[in-house]
């Protein structure tokens, strides 16, 4: 097994759903997490909670990863004891709209691309030549279900996902010969903030995606990134597609009621 204990671990979006629960289980788990989102009271309170809940250090601060600049700037600026990240965990992403692709919102399009590609990649060239040289790291990024399978009216957001699956080969194949281990994490239905986000606040029509089914939890697949974290040194976990068991792809799902 790989330790956490003692180790930074970086997650984007920690204010809500996936990341939230990843920084509380690797907190558990005795890492030290560093935490970002543009809600930055959020992650602020998140991280006194953890810091009291586990005797771990924890370190809050604003990114929107959107902003090359910015990303460049937060991590330049980071506190020494914050400088040397094991694990990060791009996590910050999301969705916006349902559209036909004759009918997209240009600003959404944007935000998904600047968000779930972009930033991404803006983060990752910023954390990843520390690694390199510390000879030691895993990056995890979270691709989705929606990066394997096209569904109708998802069309940009299936986009982002699987230029996310395309990078997550790519990185791996950069990095080989040296230590780095690479994992993509492809959840289908996970009742979050995504789909509140996705359909601008109309939290009657995000209820209606999870219904009639018992969707994954944030929780389950924070277990899973921890899980492929903590294997040992010689074992990197590619990627990993996991889906309520009432769902087998993002247009085929039982719905009970
Ligand atoms: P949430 O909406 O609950 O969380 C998204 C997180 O991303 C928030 O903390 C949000 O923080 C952050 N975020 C969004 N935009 C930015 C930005 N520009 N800069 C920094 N942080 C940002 O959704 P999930 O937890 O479900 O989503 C997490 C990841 O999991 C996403 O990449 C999503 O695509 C992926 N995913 C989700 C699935 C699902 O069904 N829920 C399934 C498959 C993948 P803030 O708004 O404070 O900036
Ligand atoms: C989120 C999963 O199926 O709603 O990435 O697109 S899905």
């Amino acid at each position: 097994m790989t330790t956490l204990k003692n180790k930074i671990v970086f997650i984007t979006g920690a204010s809500s759903g996936i990341g939230k629960a990843t920084a509380t289980q690797f907190a558990a788990a005795g890492a030290n997490v560093l935490i970002c989102a543009r809600r930055f009271e959020k992650v602020e309170s998140l991280a006194k909670e953890l810091h009291t809940a586990h005797g771990v250090k924890t370190h809050a601060f604003h990114l929107d990863v959107r902003n090359h600049a910015d990303v460049e700037r937060a991590l330049n600026v980071l506190p020494q004891e914050w400088k040397n990240i094991s694990i990060l965990i791009n996590n910050a992403g999301l969705s916006r709209g349902m559209d036909n692709i004759q009918e997209g919102k240009i600003a959404d399009w944007e935000e998904m691309i600047d968000t779930n590609v972009k930033g991404l990649l803006y983060v990752t060239r910023a954390v990843l030549p520390g690694m390199i040289e510390r000879n030691e790291g895993h990056i995890i990024n979270l691709g989705s279900a929606a990066g394997h399978w096209v569904y109708p009216k998802g069309n940009v957001y299936n986009a982002s996902k699987f230029a996310v699956r395309a990078l997550n080969e790519g990185m791996k194949m950069d990095l080989l010969g040296t230590p780095i281990r690479v994992t993509s994490i492809d959840p289908g239905l996970v009742e979050t903030e995504f789909s509140i986000v996705r359909f601008s606040n109309d939290t009657e029509r995000a209820k209606k995606v999870y219904q009639g089914l018992t969707p994954l939890t944030p929780d389950d697949i924070a277990e899973t990134i921890v899980w492929t974290a903590s294997r040992p040194a010689h074992v990197n976990i590619s990627s990993v597609i996991m889906m309520p068991t009432d769902q087998a792809s993002p247009s085929f799902v039982h719905r009970r009621s």
